[in-house]
């Protein structure tokens, strides 16, 4: 499988100084994503000079933004008609830079419409913001995939129709006219047909769209309000469901309430968020609240465990000076646990928060759901002790238990000048709802453990998660 986005082999040493310039520009233009050069160790003995190439002046503008006035006016045509839209932005929009962001909340504010997000857009528009109804898909709100279904404007803003996105296809938001916009040509119309393709800079369409808005049609913002406001109350009466809710203990600590003190004990700073995979990532994607760009660090599309710890040592050395948080399960992070020895030599304050729940715990769930309890591999009896192992490899280790002594603790982690591993032993058997069964539409979805019968997880469902 192709983890890159194009590979050389310089196979002559004059060829070396343009393929480095070319990989560079390969890798963060238009849909960025990783390269490889591969040099040969002949190739890597050889001497040339170097000859200097041409900038390529602003190729983001020139060569990607092709979309058209009438495309522009087209979506403002669609926005000024609907009566119950929704807005859904993706990495798309993070991918754009800081400025996209900022253009994002201009245009939802000046539309009035609600905006979700997928799980690697969070942060592009404030989490904790009264227009956005959280993250949508598989572990998203009853709000979101709600809005999702019954929407009849639905405007995709960077994102690319994902499996834990769409669900069950053919039933995707079916009553819906859907506008796609992308930089990315191969993303349009691959997954999800679309009314209206716009192809370019997120940042760009989404300004020219308010241009437009605002020279000709004035009222638009009134005349939305009203015509959408039966929605609104709609998704008003959708969020009454607290669907991220959950019952929690004195006796133990729960998974997202640990997630839930993480964040209002860090939110006053400018913290950056890494995670592993699994149920823990879920529980931070909804319990932590993201209200910039590029605070969420977290492996979509494969999910691969081991990922949080080295980007939490990559952030940090980008970011000497701010809070690094890997929100971690005990089996994600021994995957790559050795990177703690860079964390020390290079005396990077990372802080590896391990919600340990002795399971891989997403593995656990599907086994409890899809599988009829059938467990198997996913429980860990012999895990080391993460003090221990903290102290090995000569940073700080926290343990903590009991949901009295959480909030010490965190503070103990956030305020010490050095790396930490936190081992927050949680409740086990905790499940991560709200869950869109794979295979079922988005209006049906469970919302806790009492939901589960009635929803239960069936026929070709099963294999499609
Ligand atoms: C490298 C890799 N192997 C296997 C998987 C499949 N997988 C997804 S989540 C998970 C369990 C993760 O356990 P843990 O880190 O303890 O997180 P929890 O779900 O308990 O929060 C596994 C095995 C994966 N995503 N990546
Ligand atoms: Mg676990």
């Amino acid at each position: 499988m192709h983890f890159k986005k194009h590979n050389w082999l310089v196979k002559d040493i004059k060829e070396l100084p343009k393929v480095m310039h070319e990989a560079f520009k390969v890798a963060t233009t238009g849909r960025p994503g990783p390269v490889l050069i591969d040099i040969p160790k002949d190739i890597q003995f050889a001497k040339t000079n170097y000859t200097k190439f041409k900038k390529e002046k602003k190729l983001n503008g020139k060569i990607h933004n092709k979309f058209s006035e009438n495309e522009i006016n087209q979506l403002i045509d669609l926005i000024s008609k609907a009566k119950k839209p929704v807005v859904y932005t993706g990495g798309g929009v993070i991918n754009s830079g800081p400025q996209a962001s900022e253009t994002l909340k201009e245009f939802v504010r000046l539309i009035g419409f609600p905006i979700t997000s997928t799980l690697q857009g969070l942060g592009a528009f404030p989490g904790d913001d009264d227009q956005f109804i959280g993250m949508l898909g598989m572990h998203g709100t009853y709000e979101a995939n709600n809005a999702m279904h019954d929407c009849d404007l639905l405007i995709n803003i960077g994102a690319r129709f994902d499996d834990r996105i769409t669900g069950k296809i053919d039933e995707f938001s079916p009553k819906s006219k859907k506008v796609h916009i992308d930089i990315d040509p191969s993303s349009i119309n691959k997954i999800i047909k679309v009314d209206l393709a716009i192809v370019g800079d997120v940042n760009e369409v989404i300004k020219s769209a308010i241009k437009k808005i605002n020279k000709k049609q004035n009222g638009l913002k009134n005349s939305n309000n009203q015509r959408i406001s039966k929605w609104w109350d709609q998704i008003q009466k959708w969020r009454t469901k607290d669907s991220l809710g959950f019952i929690n203990s004195d006796i133990e600590i729960k998974p997202q309430h640990a997630v839930k003190r993480l964040y209002e004990l860090t939110k006053n700073q400018d913290t950056f968020i890494t995670t592993e995979v699994g149920q823990h990532q879920m529980w931070a994607a909804q319990h932590y609240k993201f209200n910039k760009p590029n605070r969420w660090m977290t492996s979509g599309g494969l999910g691969t465990m081991g990922y949080g710890l080295p980007a939490a040592v990559g952030v940090q050395i980008a970011h000497p000076d701010k809070l690094v948080i890997d929100i971690a399960g005990e089996a994600s992070v021994l995957m790559t646990i050795q990177e703690m020895s860079t964390a020390v030599q290079y005396n990077l304050p990372i802080k590896i928060f391990i919600l340990n729940n002795q399971y891989m715990g997403m593995v656990r769930q599907w086994q409890e759901l899809l599988h009829e309890k059938n467990y198997s591999e996913s429980y860990s009896e012999a895990l080391p002790d993460f003090v221990k192992l903290a102290e090995a490899y000569g940073c700080k280790g926290i343990k903590a238990d009991n949901p009295n002594e959480l909030d010490d603790k965190i503070k103990e982690m956030i305020n010490y000048k050095g790396p930490v591993i936190f081992d927050c032993h949680v409740d086990p058997n905790e499940n991560c709802f709200p869950m869109i069964p794979s295979g079922k539409p988005h209006n049906q979805m469970i919302l806790g453990p009492s939901d589960k019968e009635e929803n239960k997880i069936t026929g070709k469902g099963k294999s499609l998660v």
